[in-house]
């Protein structure tokens, strides 16, 4: 398992030093202020790994944390040659400059989505959390989407007039901007009204559009992939399911069967996060990984902790409803099945994915979900559950 570290890039609140100091070798980064469907050039990557590099700490870009597919894609609609030929020309450079994991989404317009950034942890920290009735009342009250009525239980819907009823326009605010805190570049933040808008353009888009366009991109980018060796791997929706009357196509074995199925190529891969899957009340994340495990090029390994409403707030990594040691004792006999195999690629990427902010990390401004000591605390954790595994 490489021990790897998200970081934003120069606009990270967490240094590089710092991200050494948690004794990570990998950097997991992007290039977010390119517009999504634009090609990456080599001079930008080479530009970025020496940043990285410069530091003198031993980091090495190992993940691109993601490569964005244009909504354009996801609706099947617009230029699609061009932004077909801009995302292999990017794979293309990438690879140029030895970067060979290639994480994205399929999620349409946001990415993870949350209701709220700091829901109170034992001891004055706090953790994120999607909230089913602030969710409910977003939809309802906030974007007028009557239809999600059918989306949440009817005790749900009554919780949400009532939270409604009592908020004021601040909680309100801070709520929309919980929503959007998971869109990760500088672009595409949305006002309720914006939001109405970039909805509107997926209407009449179901589930099976979705996935056909989805298996389309897949087409025009695993064999590239598979010709420059890089492993692709897709990142399961966040919450596992609709949301906003958008289609989700990657959230529980049977999305990730059809889509790994559709380009039968090891460079069309998953990334494993099991803080996502592990949101589906449906979903046996252990189950999965054994499954799907020949395919896994990246994992995000973090925890939640499901409430019968549909609620689910993060918790500790070793917390929660799935299993980690399960989880790592699975990765790590891929590992070695990989290993016998003589592959180049044993070695899986992890990062601990999100954490709580505790201690000094309160008050520092890191991106939401991604502050140093809560995530430091789950690397740590990670790495004992490894070493005993790996002793046993
Ligand atoms: C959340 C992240 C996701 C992920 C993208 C991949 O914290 O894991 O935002 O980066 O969905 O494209």
């Amino acid at each position: 398992m490489i021990e790897s570290w998200r970081w934003f890039g120069p606009v990270d609140k967490i240094s590089l030093a710092e991200v050494a100091q948690t004794g990570a070798v990998g950097v997991v980064t992007a290039l977010h202020d390119i517009p999504y469907g634009e090609v990456w050039s080599v001079d930008a990557i080479t530009e970025r790994q020496a940043m990285i590099g410069r530091a003198g700490l031993g980091l090495q870009w190992n993940v691109v944390e993601s490569l964005p597919v244009h909504d354009d894609i996801k609706r099947g609609s617009g230029d699609l040659d061009r932004l077909f030929a801009n995302y292999r020309q990017s794979l293309a450079n990438l690879s140029t400059c030895g970067i060979g994991v290639v994480c994205y989404n399929f999620m349409p317009v946001l990415d993870w989505t949350r209701t709220t950034l700091d829901a109170p942890v034992r001891g004055g920290g706090t953790a994120l959390r999607f909230d089913a009735v602030r969710m409910a009342a977003f939809e309802l009250h906030m974007l007028g989407r009557q239809e999600a009525e059918a989306d949440y239980p009817a005790e749900v819907v009554a919780q949400a007039g009532a939270w409604i009823a009592a908020s004021d326009a601040v909680a309100r605010e801070a709520l929309l901007a919980s929503i959007m805190a998971g869109l990760p570049g500088a672009f595409d933040r949305y006002s309720v009204a914006a939001l109405r808008e970039t909805l509107a353009r997926y209407a009449g888009i179901g589930h099976d559009d979705l996935r056909s366009n989805y298996a389309r991109f897949l087409a025009e980018v695993v064999p590239t992939a598979a010709e420059l060796g890089i492993r692709l791997c897709v990142h399961p929706d966040d919450p596992p399911r609709d949301i906003l009357g958008l289609p989700r196509i990657v959230s529980d074995a049977d999305d990730i069967d059809f889509i790994l199925q559709s380009e039968a190529n090891v460079a069309n891969g998953l990334t494993l996060c099991s803080g996502s899957l592990g949101a589906h009340p449906d979903n046996d994340v252990v189950a999965i990984a054994e499954r799907f495990a020949d395919r896994i090029h990246f994992a995000h390994l973090r925890n939640v902790a499901k409430e019968p409403d549909g609620s689910f707030q993060e918790a500790d990594h070793l917390d929660g409803d799935t299993d980690m040691v399960a989880l790592l004792r699975v990765l790590l006999a891929e590992e070695a099945r990989r290993r016998d195999e003589g592959r180049e690629d044993a070695d899986v990427p992890f990062r601990p994915d999100h954490g709580h902010e505790i201690g000094p990390d309160l008050g520092r401004g890191a991106h939401p979900g991604y502050p140093l000591v809560g995530r430091l605390r789950g690397l740590a954790e990670l790495r004992g559950v490894v070493a005993g595994l790996q002793a046993a």
